[in-house]
This record gives structure tokens, C-alpha cells and sequence, in this order.
């Protein structure tokens, strides 16, 4: 994979929401031939992106398991029995040593989440030494630790931190099936406090979960009205896991996963889309044509928080093969 860049990395600023979306606007959008809604979602990326480079990410779990939190699609939740081994938050050093390892395999920004519903105020005085850590190594930072209390989003972006990550996950009218021990207005409050705090937002979805398209059109519509929109957009497919109540849930055909791809490219011009957690399970050519549709990111690494996530080596061929370039930062 060549780190060749054709446009000096430029960090997105935040872009004030130009039209307000309705859902039925974008259930239209997802209801167009296929390979019209492809080249429609084709032509707005390249408005806005160069559309040979790819934005890469990599993710730890920096506390792992416990979660007090019910979401029905979480292997981390303490209410269901996934095997996953509950971890304390792991140390400086260990979290500086993968990080070094993601920048040096090409990485432009470093994800760490915690299985946490929001952390404690120790718990952000020992996440921004490691904020403090991995911003010294030259990486963007980002952080995904849940509902955060008055104050704590400052807190964070003085330690460095760049991004915060904070999904709506489904429909506003679909949250309640999803998850119980919280509410999508505590989301969208957390949302404030670090559009407040001045941190960049990275917030996104899951599809897969039973839902209809109208709610993936709910879940689009309900991410772009958010103003100024997130810098970031994160679409996960929703990854199995034994144990948790959507274990057994319908399949997803990859071409509905490339639709949501287009309508959130659509809906959100100037964000980046990242093709989330899921990508293990669509092919080469399936990721080929998401990028065509208009995403620009992508977690890299073999592992999300928990569960695999495809090869370096795999995407970095898989780029190879299509021209495209780690965007450096
Ligand atoms: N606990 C914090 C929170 O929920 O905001 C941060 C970590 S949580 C694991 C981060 C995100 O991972 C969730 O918002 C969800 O979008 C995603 N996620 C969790 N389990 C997933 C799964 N099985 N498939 C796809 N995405 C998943
Ligand atoms: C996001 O939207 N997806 C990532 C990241 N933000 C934190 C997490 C995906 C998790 C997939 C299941 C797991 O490995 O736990
Ligand atoms: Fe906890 Fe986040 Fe998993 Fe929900 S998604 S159970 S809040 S770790």
C-alpha cells in the first residue's frame, strides 16, 4: 500500500448542517436504482474528497467487558454470557506500545474505547495520561468511553484528545427495542457537551439490527440533522456475537450495506464515512464499491474492540489493487 498522499492532510472542521433531511427524503434516496444511487453518492464524494485516499483508524479496547449497559448488540454487556473476559483499564504502557505498533503499520488516528456506560472522574484522570501518551507518538487521538458528565468533555480535549466517539446506533424510534438502561436524548446530550467542548465528532451507526429501511433512513436522517454535522460517520454492520439477544439476527444483503454507505455519503457531503465494524464479512469487491459510494475510512487492524476485523496486510493489498492511498495526517 503506498502512503502516497495527493493532498496535504487538512483536518476537517466543523460543517454547519445545509439542509434539513426528512426521513421520507432519504428513504427515496435509498429506493433509487442501485447503480444511479451509487454514481449520485460517487459525485457528491468527489466534490468534496479526493477519492483515492482512504483515512485509517485503528482501535483498542482499552477496558474491556463489565458493561452495566443492556445494548442488545454489545458482546461487552454484563447482562449477557458472551465469553468475553472482563479487563481493568490496561496501563500507559501497554496502550503506547499498540499504538506505536498502529502508526508504524500506517495508522493516522488511534481509537480507544472502554466498556464503560460513561467513566468516573478517576477514570478521566487516568484516561488523559494516556490521551497525553499517544497524542506525544504524533497520532490523532480519538476516544469512545460513553455518556460523559459536566466538564469531562474539557477535560479531555485538554489532554489532546481530537474526537470523540459517540453513535446514535439506530433510529431514534427504534432505540428503546435496542437498549433500556439509556435514552437517545442521552445521547444527543453527551453529543453537546463535546461539540461544546470543542472536540471534533465521530458518531455513526449500526445496521443489521432487524430494522426496516426506514429506520436506516431514520438513523441517516437523524446524523445529518445533527448541526454542525459530525466529522466523522462511522457505519458498522452489525457484527453476531453468540450470546447477545441479536445473536440470530437477519441477514444484511451487502448491497443494503452499500446503500447506507451512498445515503450517508449523500446526506453528509462533508464528512468522512467510515466503513465500520462488519467488513469482515463483505468481499473485496463489496468494500470496492462502498468506497465507490463514498467511504473514506476504514478501522485498521485485525481486531475491533473485541471481535476480528480483517488483516492489515489484506487491506493494505486490497488497496493496492484499487489505487487508493492511507491519507497521512
Ligand atoms: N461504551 C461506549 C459506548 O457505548 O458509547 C463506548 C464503546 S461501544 C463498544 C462503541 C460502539 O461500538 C457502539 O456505539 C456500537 O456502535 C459499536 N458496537 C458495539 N458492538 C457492536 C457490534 N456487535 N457490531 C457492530 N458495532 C458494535
Ligand atoms: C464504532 O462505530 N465502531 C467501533 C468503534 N466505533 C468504537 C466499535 C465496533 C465494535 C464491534 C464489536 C466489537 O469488537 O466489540
Ligand atoms: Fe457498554 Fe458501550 Fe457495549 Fe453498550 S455498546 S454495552 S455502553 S460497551
Amino acid at each position: 500500500m503506498s502512503t502516497q498522499t495527493l493532498t496535504p492532510y487538512q483536518a476537517p472542521k466543523p460543517h454547519p448542517q445545509t439542509q434539513y433531511w426528512r426521513v421520507c427524503q432519504l428513504e427515496e434516496l435509498f429506493a433509487l436504482p442501485f447503480l444511479d444511487l451509487v454514481f449520485r453518492a460517487a459525485q457528491v464524494h468527489r466534490e468534496h474528497f479526493n477519492p483515492r485516499e482512504i483515512q485509517l483508524s485503528s482501535l483498542l479496547s482499552i477496558k474491556t467487558g463489565g458493561c452495566p449497559e443492556d445494548c442488545s448488540y454489545c458482546p461487552q454487556s454484563a447482562h449477557y454470557d458472551t465469553g468475553v473476559a472482563k479487563e481493568q483499564l490496561l496501563s500507559v504502557e501497554d496502550i503506547v506500545e499498540k499504538a506505536q505498533i498502529a502508526k508504524d503499520r500506517g495508522a493516522s488516528r488511534f481509537c480507544m474505547g472502554a466498556a464503560w456506560r460513561g467513566p468516573k472522574p478517576r477514570d478521566i484522570e487516568k484516561v488523559a495520561q494516556i490521551i497525553r501518551a499517544v497524542k506525544d507518538l504524533g497520532l490523532e487521538t480519538c476516544g469512545t468511553f460513553g455518556l460523559l458528565d459536566e466538564g469531562m468533555a474539557e477535560d479531555l480535549k485538554a489532554a489532546g484528545l481530537d474526537y470523540y466517539n459517540h453513535n446514535l446506533d439506530t433510529a431514534p424510534e427504534k432505540y428503546g427495542d435496542i437498549i433500556s438502561t439509556r435514552e437517545h436524548e442521552d445521547r444527543l446530550d453527551t453529543l453537546g457537551k463535546v461539540r461544546q467542548a470543542g472536540l471534533k465528532v465521530c458518531c455513526g451507526g449500526i445496521i443489521g439490527m432487524n430494522e426496516s429501511r426506514k429506520e436506516r433512513a431514520a438513523l441517516i436522517a437523524s446524523l445529518a440533522n445533527l448541526d454542525p454535522q459530525p466529522e466523522s460517520v462511522p457505519i458498522n454492520q452489525l457484527v453476531k456475537v453468540p450470546g447477545t439477544p441479536l445473536e440470530h439476527a437477519e441477514d444484511l444483503d451487502w448491497t443494503e450495506f452499500v446503500r447506507t454507505i451512498a445515503v450517508a455519503r449523500i446526506a453528509l457531503p462533508q464528512s468522512y464515512v467510515r466503513l465500520s465494524a462488519g467488513r469482515s464479512s463483505l468481499t473485496e469487491a463489496a468494500q470496492a464499491m462502498c468506497f465507490l459510494a463514498g467511504a473514506n475510512s476504514i478501522f485498521y487492524g485485525d481486531k475491533l474492540l473485541v471481535t476480528p476485523n480483517p488483516e492489515e496486510d489484506g487491506d493494505k493489498l486490497l488497496m493496492d489493487k484499487l489505487d487508493l492511498v492511507a491519507e497521512t495526517f
